[in-house]
């Protein structure tokens, strides 16, 4: 078995129902682990304008790597998914933040998420599922990298109702 730990976000249409959709179809196929809170964020780059709702899962899973790519990316265009602008809207992005302690560099996947340590809508979550994580590449705790993560970006609980 292999432990996957995924980012999920989105920030168009009903984004809860959305998050919870994606893990549905999520557990179809992989075993639940453990879930973070769901956060809402402010969007983070040029091409997003309104708010995320951001959650990390950890799964585990008999699946390779480029098998879970290709089913996460299923899932995504099933929850009406268009791939057009770089970091653009979206309603659902599932990301491979870690696989094992894997460090995956090919055309399609990269891993571990080159972006991960630079956005807090990642590593807050992260903290409070796996703060004792150590990124394959960097040798930091998730606890480490969020405190030398520079983004100020908004990354607060969402309480439902
Ligand atoms: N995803 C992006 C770009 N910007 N901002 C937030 N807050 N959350 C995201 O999931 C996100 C983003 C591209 O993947
Ligand atoms: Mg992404
Ligand atoms: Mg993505």
């Amino acid at each position: 078995m292999h432990q996957v730990v995924l980012g999920l976000g989105g920030n168009m249409g009903d984004r809860l129902s959305l998050l919870d959709k994606a893990s549905k179809l999520l557990v179809q196929k992989m075993n639940l682990e453990k879930a973070s809170s769901i956060y809402h964020t402010a969007a983070w780059g040029g091409n997003s304008q309104g708010a995320y709702l951001n959650q990390v899962l950890v799964l585990n899973t008999s699946m390779k790597a480029e098998e879970c790519l290709n089913f996460i990316q299923q899932i995504e265009k099933q929850l009406g998914r268009k791939r057009e602008v770089k970091w653009g809207d979206r309603t659902m992005d599932i990301d491979i933040l870690y696989f094992d302690n894997e460090i995956i560099n090919t055309e399609r996947l990269k891993v571990p998420h080159p972006q991960m340590t630079l956005r807090n809508f990642v590593l807050v979550p992260l903290v409070e599922v796996l703060p004792d994580y150590i990124h394959p590449e960097f040798g930091k705790s998730s606890v480490e990298l969020m405190q030398a993560c520079e983004d100020k970006l908004k990354v607060k609980a969402w309480q439902e109702g």
